[in-house]
């Protein structure tokens, strides 16, 4: 990729230009050497959007949902961001395509961006790529980051831990509140919307599931309790419901400072991701290096212990320039 000029891109995608804002995601997807002086740019402009993460199992809605969201935040007036993050393939495509398609509504708004995102290829996984994308969103002045993860896995509960508020979708009849109490999605869930409400047994859901949310540990006066909302996405119905509610959870967050320690928390992880792929990146360089040979073979001869020759290695390579 040519080398872009990140100064005059922070400035167009600021200013709401689709395609500034494309190509500094895609400065992000492929990992480029120029990554850090955009991160370096958009810094000063991050921390605006509020973040909303969508998890739940395939087909339950999701991106449904997340495009009923889109309308109903832009019938508000707000600048929304789409980040369908896909981590078990390393290639956008697939379910994603048929999100495009599902998207399609919103293609020709300038106030959207719709991205995806295949994460599997990268080091480290989607770990340090997608909150990237989601700081490329928010400084390009969306007021609202929707995060969509497709497919199923631990990743689920990384990506909930990276949103401000964190969305669980389940449908009704497809013991769902069992599996999402095995995965351990009711901890991470703030707002649970059962969806395909227009099924049978979704009052069994919704019942089900607050039941089992609150078998949890007695709360505080004033604790967040998490709302269950139905609703039929596909005909936009009980949409307004679940943004109410995660309204409410925002204004909850900010005034109990819970979201300044969720973002504080979350740059942690940020920060600690990134570093650890850096060490992980030269470790791999050490790899038929002459340090790690000699260490090697002093270990096979019993010389050494593999700790303390684990420790040698680290303090070289922490102590090399990058
Ligand atoms: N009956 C009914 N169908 C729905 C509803 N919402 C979505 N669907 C349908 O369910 C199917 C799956 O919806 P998606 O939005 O693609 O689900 P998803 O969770 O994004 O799926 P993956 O990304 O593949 O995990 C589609 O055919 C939708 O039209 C609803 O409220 N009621
Ligand atoms: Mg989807």
């Amino acid at each position: 990729m040519a080398t872009a000029d990140v100064p005059e891109l922070v400035a167009a995608a600021r200013q709401g230009r689709p395609r500034a804002v494309a190509r500094l995601i895609s400065l992000v997807e492929g990992a480029s050497p120029q990554l850090r002086e955009v991160m370096a740019a958009l810094a000063p402009h991050t921390g605006n959007a509020h973040v909303i993460g969508l998890t739940g199992s395939p087909g339950v809605g999701k991106s449904t949902s997340t495009s009923a969201l889109v309308t109903a935040y832009r019938r508000a007036g707000k600048r929304v961001g789409v980040l369908a993050v896909d981590p078990s393939s390393p290639f956008s495509g697939g379910a994603l395509l048929g999100d495009r398609v599902r998207m399609g509504e919103h293609a020709s708004d300038p106030g959207v961006y719709i991205r995806s995102m295949a994460t599997r290829g990268h080091l480290g996984g989607l770990s340090w790529a997608a909150p990237q994308a989601v700081r490329v969103l928010d400084a390009a002045g969306c007021d609202v980051v929707l995060v969509e993860t497709v497919g199923v896995g631990q990743s689920e509960v990384e990506i909930a831990s990276q949103a401000d508020t964190s969305v669980v979708l389940l449908a009704p009849g497809m013991g769902d509140g069992i599996q999402a109490a095995k995965a351990g999605i009711l901890e991470i869930g703030d707002v649970f919307v059962v969806n395909k409400a227009d099924r049978d047994g979704a009052d069994a859901t919704v019942r089900e599931l607050n039941h089992m949310l609150g078998l949890g540990e007695a709360r505080a006066p004033g604790d967040w309790r998490p709302p269950v909302v139905r609703s039929v996405a596909a005909r936009g119905e009980g949409v307004e419901d679940v943004v109410e509610a995660l309204e409410k959870h925002l204004a909850w967050m900010e005034e109990r400072g819970v979201l300044a320690e969720r973002r504080r928390k979350r740059a942690g992880h940020e920060v600690e991701t990134i570093a650890v792929t850096a060490l992980r990146e030269r470790i791999g360089d050490l790899r038929g290096d002459r340090r790690l040979g000699a260490l090697a073979g002093r270990v096979a001869a019993g010389e050494l212990d593999p700790y303390a020759a684990a420790d040698e290695l680290v303090a070289g390579v922490t102590d090399a320039p990058p």
